[in-house]
This record gives structure tokens, C-alpha cells and sequence, in this order.
């Protein structure tokens, strides 16, 4: 262990010191209270053994500046006392020491003390590597908690999740945000005539040609069940269209047949939105523009990109 001495008396530091060293721990002495502090933080000991009375910090506050610093984990704390000072043993082992000794140091007693240190130091470590572990383990929980299965992308949670701030640049910091909705066209027939497995791997192509066309920044979820949910921050309803019809062309070049369509292959429809300040408007009011641009892009045929605003207003939205 890493043990650090401080102790004003030359005969205890050399009693200390020589023990210490023939039980094989690496030690470090300081001759003053004033000393300890710096030697302490500088050298992140396992234990401290500190006598109680000494020039610049007593002992009593070394070890409550120690278990004030909640950074260096759990050092074992033994206070070296005078002879007959059972008051002063009750009020350091109430500021958090763990141990005391009592003066002239034997080497025995140290001995028999440092045995028990090293079983607290171990436990304190092992606490601290499992609560690492389980601090991983809940991170990890947590990103599979919102991620869907199939696709990677991010699920309906994580959407509820982004939205909030998202409604919050949008109020405090005046950006806007384009929302697509994407859907695949005639899925259900794809299923029918493929099969539901060949769906799934389906729906996995969709979600890499998205994912492989989006921008950074840009954020995708899988919104239902063939249906995916693009953000595009900072864009224009131009823009992100850009960027959708991209999506789309992507896909249908791709060429995934699909005997059910009219294209003869894999296709998706999208609705796109924009979520802008000044508007008073709710994220669910400009989700049901979107919606209801997608189902404007199914009647028109499906296999297209479909704006909220008529082309006449798109002019002006750059
Ligand atoms: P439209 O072009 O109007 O969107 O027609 P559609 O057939 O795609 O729409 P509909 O809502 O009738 O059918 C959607 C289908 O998507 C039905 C459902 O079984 C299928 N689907 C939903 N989730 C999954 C999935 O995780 N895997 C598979 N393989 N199919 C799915
Ligand atoms: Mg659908
Ligand atoms: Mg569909």
C-alpha cells in the first residue's frame, strides 16, 4: 500500500518508517502538519498515519480536510495519540479517522493495524471498480433502451427525448428545425409476397440508405413501424426537400425489387414540415403537417417528396 507518515517526533517516523518498509509498503514521511496536505494530495495514499499534535495542521484536521475531499476515494485514516487521550480518540475517530494508535508506536501494534487497513483499502477498491462496472452497465442500458433493435436508429423514446430541446432552441435561440416523415410505399404487399424476414432486412436497407444520405447533424429515428422520422436543424423546407429527395432517389436506385409496386422496386414516400420561431406552434402541430404532407405524396402516387407549403410560398422559405 501507499502509506504516508506525518509525525513531528523524529523516534515515531523512524519506528514508522523502517516497519513499514519491512512489510514491503511504499512509504512517504512528512515532519509537519503544515506538509501533509500537499503530500497528500500530491501522492493519493491508501493510508494516512498522523500523529494529533503538530506544527501547521493538527492531525484532527487533516483528517476532516481528508474526508472533505471526496475526490480521492476512501483512504484508511489512523490517528497516533498521546497516552490516557480517550477523549481525543472518540472526537478523531467522530472526524473520520478509522484507527488510533497510541504513543510510544510499537511496531507490533502497527503491524496488527495495517492487516486491518489493508482489508478496508480492498473492500473500497472493489466498491469502487463495481460501482464503475455498474455505472458503464447503466449507460449502456440506457443507449440500448433507446435504440431500435432493427434498424440502429434511434426509437420512438429517444425522439420524446430530443424534442424537448429541440422545442427549446427553437423558443429561446431562434433556430428552426425541418421534420420528415418517411414511409415505405406498399410495404404490407412487400411483406405478403417476401415474407416478413425479407421485410425486416427491408426495412434495415431503408435505414442505412437514410442513415448513408443524411448529414451530419442531422437525426433519424424509427418513428413506427415502416415509417422513419428525419430532423434536419438549420434547414429550409428547400433544403432538407434536397436532402429527402436525396433519400428517395437513394433508395429507389438501389433497386430492391418489390413486384407490388408500381416502380417494380423498393420505394418510400415522404411529408416534410418546418418548425420554426415566431409561429406559436406546437412540435405535434407541425408532426401532423408532415403527416399530412406523406399521405399528400401517397394519394399524388407514391415515390415522392411532399412540402406543407405550396410551391408559391416555398419560394420565399430559403
Ligand atoms: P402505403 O404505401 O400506403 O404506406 O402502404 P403500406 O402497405 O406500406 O402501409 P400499411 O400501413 O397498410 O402496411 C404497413 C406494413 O408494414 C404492415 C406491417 O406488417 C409492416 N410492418 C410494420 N413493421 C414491420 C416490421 O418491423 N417488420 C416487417 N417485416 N414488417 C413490418
Ligand atoms: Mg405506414
Ligand atoms: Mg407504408
Amino acid at each position: 500500500m501507499k502509506i504516508l507518515v506525518v509525525d513531528d517526533e523524529a523516534t515515531s517516523r523512524l519506528i514508522a518508517r523502517v516497519t513499514l518498509r519491512e512489510l514491503g509498503h511504499q512509504c512517504h514521511v512528512v515532519d509537519e502538519g503544515g506538509l501533509a496536505w500537499d503530500a497528500f494530495l500530491a501522492l493519493k495514499p491508501d493510508v494516512v498515519i498522523s500523529d494529533w499534535v503538530m506544527p501547521g495542521l493538527t492531525g484532527l484536521e487533516l483528517c476532516r480536510k481528508i474526508r472533505a475531499e471526496t475526490a480521492v476515494g476512501y483512504p484508511y485514516f489512523i490517528m497516533v495519540t498521546s497516552q490516557g487521550a480517550g477523549e481525543q480518540v472518540v472526537e478523531g475517530m467522530m472526524a473520520g479517522a478509522d484507527d488510533f494508535l497510541i504513543k510510544p508506536l510499537l511496531s507490533a501494534d502497527l503491524k496488527a493495524r495495517l492487516i486491518a487497513a489493508e482489508r478496508v483499502t480492498s473492500l473500497h477498491q472493489q466498491l469502487e471498480v463495481r460501482r464503475g462496472e455498474l455505472e458503464h452497465l447503466n449507460h449502456e442500458l440506457t443507449a440500448i433502451s433507446l435504440r431500435d433493435p432493427l434498424t440502429g436508429l434511434g426509437n420512438r423514446r429517444a425522439l420524446d427525448d430530443d424534442l424537448d430541446p429541440i422545442r427549446a432552441r427553437v423558443d429561446r435561440y431562434g433556430q428552426r428545425y425541418c421534420i420528415g416523415l418517411v414511409d415505405v410505399d406498399d410495404f404490407k404487399a412487400y411483406n405478403d409476397t417476401y415474407g416478413h424476414q425479407a421485410g425486416d432486412q427491408a426495412l434495415r436497407a431503408v435505414a442505412a440508405q437514410l442513415k448513408d444520405q443524411a448529414r451530419r447533424g442531422d437525426a433519424l429515428y424509427r418513428y413506427g413501424g415502416e415509417e422513419f422520422l428525419c430532423i434536419f436543424p438549420e434547414q429550409s423546407l428547400v433544403t432538407a426537400g434536397v436532402a429527402i429527395e436525396r433519400m428517395r432517389s437513394g433508395l429507389q436506385a438501389m433497386a430492391i425489387p418489390h413486384s407490388g409496386s408500381a416502380t417494380g422496386v423498393l420505394t418510400i414516400s415522404a411529408g416534410l414540415a418546418i418548425f420554426e420561431p415566431d409561429q406559436a406552434r406546437s412540435v405535434d402541430a407541425v408532426l401532423k403537417d408532415a403527416d399530412e404532407a406523406l399521405y399528400r405524396a401517397k394519394r399524388l402516387g407514391r415515390n415522392q417528396v411532399e412540402h406543407t407549403l405550396p410551391p408559391a410560398e416555398l419560394g420565399k422559405s430559403k
